[in-house]
């Protein structure tokens, strides 16, 4: 190994080995808890979601935007760290070298799309033409495969490059290349950084973007959600997704004539003041967006599994539920079997003690356990077995 720097260099496996370590550790609990997220929406045969613990998919939907958010320093740190190497010439070169550089550059470009994607959604900001969901879910497979192309290639540099403290020497094999000393002259304001300090400064601020969107979901880090756009205010205590006067519901939901069909082996509609005569439960449900956000509330209302009993409902079937929303993504959603029996799954009407807000689904909504929040229906008219 030859250097001209008394200061071990910052361009080195070793350092870069670790920050890809971490950045690796972030994006496979994000791919991962992102799978999860897609199966629960677009259901699949081998993919059973239970309702129980009500909490899980609020920690699976939070990790997942906690993830992506903390790659982004990562990410950013790892690109300048080898961004000499990503524009190396020559381009063309043994046929292993060309797939590397070709998985490379897809790799960053796709984990590039998904965290800039990701972030944007979060933000409620569509710049771009695709549709966020499908679009998101299928460039997962490319970040992920090239992921693993650079990993299985890298691997004999990374075992190399983890073994010891990240300030020793230089592990021999560079991937091959010998390293001249005027290859990647340092900018000066390297030089006397160790590596030791970029990997804890990496940390920090990686420490610090997922605790601000950490305030989002953990109730005691709700201070620190200053980074996030929604954390924990809102009426009746729970942050507003779309409104009523978003989904074009203020005068219908209001209407004097509201009544909830359900339809199971009879048809039957109840007015407002027949659903609050029902006996009412109260459970505490997290409403627990694919945002990333999340809060827990107190909600009452008629339990779902009653309603079908009174209309001769198979629990074995799937429930249709169909909100007063005229054409909105979220207007019908399908109610596994499952969360139908349970006994946690309420049509609320009140939260928190009170009537339920407008915004909040007004004259009713469903509220099951386990679920995300984009598949609880607000402003609900109409109740389907299927
Ligand atoms: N009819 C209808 N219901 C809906 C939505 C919607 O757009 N339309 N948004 C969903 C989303 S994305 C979330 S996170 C929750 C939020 O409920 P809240 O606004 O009461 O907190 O409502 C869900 N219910
Ligand atoms: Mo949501």
């Amino acid at each position: 190994m030859v250097t001209t720097d008394k200061q071990p260099t910052l361009r080195s496996p070793r350092l870069t080995a670790r920050v890809g370590l971490y950045l690796g550790v972030c994006v496979a609990i994000c791919f991962l808890t992102g799978l999860i997220s897609h199966f629960i929406q677009h259901p699949v045969d081998w993919f059973y979601w239970p309702t129980h613990p009500i909490w899980l998919y609020r920690v699976t939907q939070g990790l997942h935007v906690i993830t992506g958010v903390a790659a982004i320093p990562l990410l950013l740190v790892k690109l300048a760290i080898v961004y000499p190497k990503l524009f190396e010439r020559p381009v063309i070169g043994s046929p292993v070298r060309m797939i590397e550089r070709l998985s490379i550059a897809v790799l960053v470009s796709a984990i590039i799309f998904q965290l800039a994607t990701g972030l944007l959604n979060i933000a409620h900001w569509y710049p771009f033409k695709f549709f966020f969901t499908t679009t998101h879910y299928a460039m997962s497979y490319v970040a992920i495969g090239a992921l693993l192309v650079h990993i299985a290639v890298k691997l004999p540099i990374i075992r190399n490059a983890l073994d010891g403290p990240v300030d020793n020497d230089e592990p021999t094999d560079d991937g091959g290349e010998p390293t001249e000393p005027n290859e990647s002259p340092m900018p000066e304001v390297s030089r006397g950084l160790s590596r030791r300090t970029v990997i804890r400064g990496t940390l920090a601020v990686t420490g610090v973007a997922a605790l601000a969107f950490a305030g989002q979901t953990v109730p005691f880090l709700r201070w620190f959600a200053f980074l996030s756009p929604r954390s924990g205010e809102g009426p009746q205590g729970v942050p507003i997704n779309r409104t009523a006067a978003a989904a074009g519901v203020t005068e219908t939901a209001v209407a004097h004539d509201y009544a909830l069909t359900v339809i199971g082996t009879r048809t039957r509609t109840f007015e407002l003041t027949q659903l609050r005569a029902l006996p009412q439960q109260t459970r505490d449900l997290p409403i627990a967006c694919v945002e990333g956000w999340s809060a827990q509330g107190s909600w009452t209302g008629v339990v779902l599994r009653d309603l079908l009993d009174l209309v001769g409902a198979d629990p074995s079937r799937d429930v249709r539920m169909i909100s007063l929303e005229r054409g909105g993504a979220y207007a019908v959603t399908t109610l596994p079997a499952n969360f139908a029996r349970d006994r946690a799954t309420l049509i609320a009407l009140q939260l928190g003690g009170e009537r339920l807000s407008i915004d909040h689904g007004f004259p009713c909504r469903l509220i099951a356990p386990n679920r995300p929040g984009v598949l609880q229906t607000k402003w609900l008219s109409r109740i389907e077995v299927l």
